[in-house]
């Protein structure tokens, strides 16, 4: 069942004088308490000190931005801010970590695209975080509300709110927060709700305990000797070799191979090695969460609730109509975080899911708006084109 977002009980500040492991409870709390009951609607929360990451992540980081971050150059360029949080808030000392379920466990089975299809459209799938409203604005809004709340009650104190938004190691910081462990594909899995999360938070001067194991646990790894993202990744992303000298076995994502980086991040012509391996991908990609057993229905346990917000708006695109986009038609997609991709991108992205549905298919009319992308005014598109046709021998 959705969780309402609508009529919120108003939400009300720590009482005058609340502090120490008392006011790290009163905003987990707040945090994970439904709107209805004047809380912020969180699936999961947790606070932790902004402590420097260990040497070893250090590393990884590192060695991500030497090798494998692609064109992704904003991340190199604020490396020195994701390893020291005071570069990001002066005298910081605390992090509120909170996570939002957007999609149900579902053990892979996409039956809200499969649901799509029943039109008989051609169409390429969207990773499941981009298919409801943007989870920037969704988890912004809630995190600012308790800023503000807590700037009420601590006016000297300095907040600094964050969704992607900041140079920070969120998912570090969620894992330290007690919300779950850093698995093999990279994502922050909670034992309970899965990896279909996403992540926001706070940094604050204001010194807020840990509260005790007991209610804030730190959750072991649950990977154990299980491989099947490794095995199930299209374009092995998902480096088998851990990295040198870094202890236990965790691999490392290679972003520059990534699916999701592939169609979101990268604006020029994709390695056709890749290309040919993207699917029907044309947002992002799920399939490391799919085959990962942490999301897969668990008979007799009810599942927790995913926002209204979340609820999808568009899981598939069409991909012939998608092969003409021009950037008005990117308009559809303004209120879902799928606006971050140019109308080029979208292009680009049908060309290869035109030629992947050729090849399940040989329905003739992906091959036939295939070539006549070939001419398309973006190169990037007409290349792409061209590389698909050719790949299709
Ligand atoms: C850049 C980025 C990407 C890049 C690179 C992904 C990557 N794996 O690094 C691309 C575009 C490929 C991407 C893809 C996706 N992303 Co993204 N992305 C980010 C972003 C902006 C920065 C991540 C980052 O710093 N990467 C650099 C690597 C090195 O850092 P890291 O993975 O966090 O790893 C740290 C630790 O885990 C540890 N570590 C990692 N590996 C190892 C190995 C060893 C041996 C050791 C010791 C330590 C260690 O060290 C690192 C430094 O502390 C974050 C938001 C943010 N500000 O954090 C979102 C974020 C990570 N993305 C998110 C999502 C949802 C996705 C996708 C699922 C979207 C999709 N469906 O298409 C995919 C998942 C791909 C995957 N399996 O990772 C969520 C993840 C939520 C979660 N539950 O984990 C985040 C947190 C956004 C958010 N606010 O919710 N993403
Ligand atoms: S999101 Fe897709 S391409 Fe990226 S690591 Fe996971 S399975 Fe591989
Ligand atoms: S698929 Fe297996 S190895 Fe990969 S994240 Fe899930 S449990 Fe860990």
């Amino acid at each position: 069942m959705p969780q309402r977002a609508s009529n919120p009980t108003a939400m009300h500040g720590p009482r005058a004088g609340l502090d120490g492991a008392a006011l790290s409870r009163w905003i987990i709390d707040t945090c994970t308490r439904s709107d209805a009951d004047g809380g912020l609607g969180f699936t999961a929360a947790g606070v932790c000190a902004a402590d420097a990451p260990p040497a070893e992540d250090v590393a990884v980081l590192d060695k991500w931005l030497k090798t494998d971050r692609g064109t992704m150059d904003y991340m190199s360029a604020q490396a020195a801010e994701r390893i020291d949080p005071t570069q990001v808030l002066s005298n910081v000392q605390s992090v509120v970590m909170v996570a939002d379920r957007y999609a149900s466990r579902d053990g892979g089975i996409d039956a809200t695209a499969e649901a799509d299809r029943a039109d008989g459209l051609l169409r390429g799938r969207v990773a499941r975080y981009a298919r409801g409203r943007d989870y920037h604005a969704t988890i912004k809004r809630r995190v600012h509300r308790l800023a503000d709340s807590l700037r009420a009650a601590f006016p000297t104190e300095a907040f600094r709110t964050f969704v992607d938004t900041a140079p920070v190691l969120e998912r570090r910081f969620a894992q330290r927060a007690g919300i779950g462990w850093l698995a093999k594909n990279a994502m922050l899995i909670h034992p309970v709700h899965g990896s279909y999360l996403l992540l926001g938070g706070l940094f604050t001067t204001l010194r807020l305990p840990e509260p005790p194991q007991s209610e804030q646990p730190t959750h072991t790894d649950h990977c154990g000797t299980c491989t099947r993202c490794i095995d199930a990744c299209p374009t092995s992303a998902i480096a088998a070799q851990p990295l040198a000298g870094a202890p236990g076995s965790r691999p490392r994502i290679d972003g520059s191979r990534c699916i999701s980086y592939l169609t979101i991040e990268h604006e020029g012509v994709i390695d056709p090695a890749l290309a040919e391996r993207t699917g029907d991908w044309v947002f992002g990609c799920d399939v490391c969460q799919e085959v990962c057993p942490h999301n897969s229905p668990r008979p007799g346990q009810p599942d927790a609730s995913v926002r209204d917000e979340y609820t999808p708006q568009r899981a598939t695109l069409p991909i012939l109509q998608m092969a003409d986009w021009k950037s008005a038609d990117r308009s559809l997609l303004t209120v879902s975080s799928m606006k971050r991709a140019t109308a080029e991108m979208f292009r680009r992205n049908a060309a290869l899911a035109l030629a992947s549905s050729y090849r399940q298919t040989r329905d003739p009319a992906a091959l036939q708006r295939l070539r006549g992308m070939l001419n398309d005014e973006c190169a990037v598109v007409a290349q792409t084109a061209a590389m698909a046709v050719a790949s299709l021998g």
